[in-house]
């Protein structure tokens, strides 16, 4: 053993996990280098970090909620035309996207494990009649945005060291949908180890721990490790705009949310469906003890999730979707304050070697996992702002394997929502549809287009409807 290796080894001892070490005498070079590498970067000093994150899901923290004030949606029939309000702050963020100050951030380092597709979950062919995967989706959305205010916002594309090849690979083989190359920016997010019920690291190999990406909330130091930020200032983006892989329907860079966040001079903006079903699984922004946050939904009672105003809506009814600004000063403030996220604790099926060295893929969960997750800057900005948006126009989230949130329920509520565009501007209902991104962000802008168009009076609708630019 080198001196480093044996530095480690103490280290490692110390912190009650010499276990590590268990193969190394039958270890070759290789191997042995690996491992080092390896244990070189493990923060030790997060063992405490990790205990605290298991012991409060055991004891959730108590929390002081109340519901936080919210821009709530001023019309909420299809196709959810804009108040004046609401239009009357989409000039600062056109002009912001003009001016090149803003970066569109997509997270995709998450393991799909839930869709059950053996690939980066962009690459997933969602639309129904292309076939369009999400990846492409997004470009067409970008060169959209692009076309419309003559500058294309860089992209900024968060990957787990489990997919990063294949995206890349993925994006260059497509010659990057038409995007500039210059302007596409893959990084890769960091890892955590994983605890057994011993709260010993759990190895995956003779010569490897178990990692596993770190949560999106990963994206802020990677964003500064990866020279992200630095990039982003030297491009003068001031604006980020954080959308993540599922979403089939989010715009990637919303002029009047981009205008709401300027114009009320906030450091974190974030956007809130209006939750129905009380055991709906997403996040709720909230205050706790009067600061602004998102708290997961397994942290509110059942009573709490089931609250009821006077007018009979639910009191906690802003489900997070997970679409946020941030201001480029505001997350390199917190990294230069260096400020860690905390850790989030999940109980999973962790595949690993037992102490004879033989390979286990459990069936029940058998470890602990840890995440930090992006919406806890949130409590850290000190201005933010909610924004309500309609739900079939902005979230249609790629989750499961089947169910609503699966490839045909989220195909089926797509054709629904664009259906129901072609319908109001042209009187009927096409059997099926998609729509070019690079056509039309959402069905009040597919209306409108249809309504002044003569080609589209022409259409045959009882056939399938793939509308691009050449359909008019
Ligand atoms: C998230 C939110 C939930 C709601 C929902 C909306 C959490 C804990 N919950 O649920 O409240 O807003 O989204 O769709 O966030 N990702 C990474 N790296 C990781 C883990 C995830 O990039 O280490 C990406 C992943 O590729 C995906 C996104 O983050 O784009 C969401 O991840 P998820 O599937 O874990 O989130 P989910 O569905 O639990």
């Amino acid at each position: 053993m080198n001196n480093q290796a044996d530095d480690l080894r103490t280290a490692f001892e110390a912190a009650g996990q010499g276990h590590v070490f268990r193969w190394w005498d039958e270890l070759g070079e290789r191997s042995k280098r690996r491992l080092t590498r390896q244990l070189e970067n493990v923060n030790l000093g997060r063992m405490a970090e990790m205990s605290n994150a298991m012991a409060e899901l055991k004891q959730p923290k108590q929390r002081t909620l109340s519901p936080a004030p919210a821009f709530e949606l001023s019309n909420e029939k299809f196709p959810y035309n804009l108040a004046d309000g609401a239009r009357a702050m989409a000039p600062q963020g056109e002009k912001e996207l003009r001016d090149g100050r803003v970066g569109v951030l997509l997270v995709a380092g998450g393991q799909g494990t839930r869709l059950g597709f053996d690939g980066p979950k962009g690459c997933y062919k969602i639309l129904p009649l292309t076939g369009m995967t999400l990846f492409e989706v997004f470009a067409r959305k970008l060169q959209r945005i692009g076309r419309e205010y003559g500058k294309t916002p860089p992209l900024y594309v968060m990957v787990g060291n489990h997919n990063e090849a294949e995206t890349r690979n993925f994006w260059q083989d497509h010659d990057y949908f038409g995007l500039n190359p210059d302007d596409v920016k893959f990084f890769a997010q960091g890892e955590m180890p994983a605890l057994d019920a011993d709260g010993r690291f759990v190895m995956a190999g003779k010569d490897a721990l178990f990692t596993g990406p770190d949560g999106h909330g990963g994206v802020v130091q990677a964003l500064n490790d990866k020279g992200m930020l630095k990039d982003m200032r030297e491009r003068g983006v001031r604006v980020i705009s954080y959308i993540q892989v599922d979403n089939l329907q989010v715009p990637v860079a919303d002029p009047a949310f981009i205008g709401l966040h300027l114009s009320e001079g906030a450091e974190v903006s974030l956007k809130v469906v209006r939750k129905e079903d009380p055991a709906e699984r997403v996040g709720i922004f909230c205050h706790d003890e009067g600061v602004p946050c998102i708290v997961e939904y397994t942290e509110f009672s059942d009573e709490q999730a089931n609250e009821r105003d006077g007018n009979g809506r639910l009191r906690y009814w802003q489900g997070s979707i997970a679409v946020h600004l941030f201001s480029t000063d505001f997350l390199m403030r917190l990294v230069e304050r260096g400020m860690d996220l905390p850790l989030h604790a999940a109980h999973k099926k962790v595949p690993h070697i037992d102490p004879d060295g033989n390979e286990v893929s459990p069936t029940e969960p058998n470890a602990w996992k840890f995440e930090r997750f992006v919406f806890d800057v949130i409590p850290m900005a000190s201005n933010v702002v909610c924004l309500e948006v309609p739900r079939e126009e902005q979230f249609l989230p790629l989750k499961n394997a089947d169910g609503p949130f699966g490839p045909d329920g989220a195909r089926q509520s797509y054709q629904q929502y664009w259906g129901s565009a072609v319908e109001a501007a042209l009187g009927k209902r096409p059997s099926a549809i998609e729509v070019d991104p690079l056509v039309a962000e959402n069905a009040r802008e597919l209306i409108e287009r249809l309504k002044e168009s003569t080609a589209a009076k022409q259409w045959d609708l009882s056939k399938p409807l793939h509308i691009t630019a050449k359909s008019f």
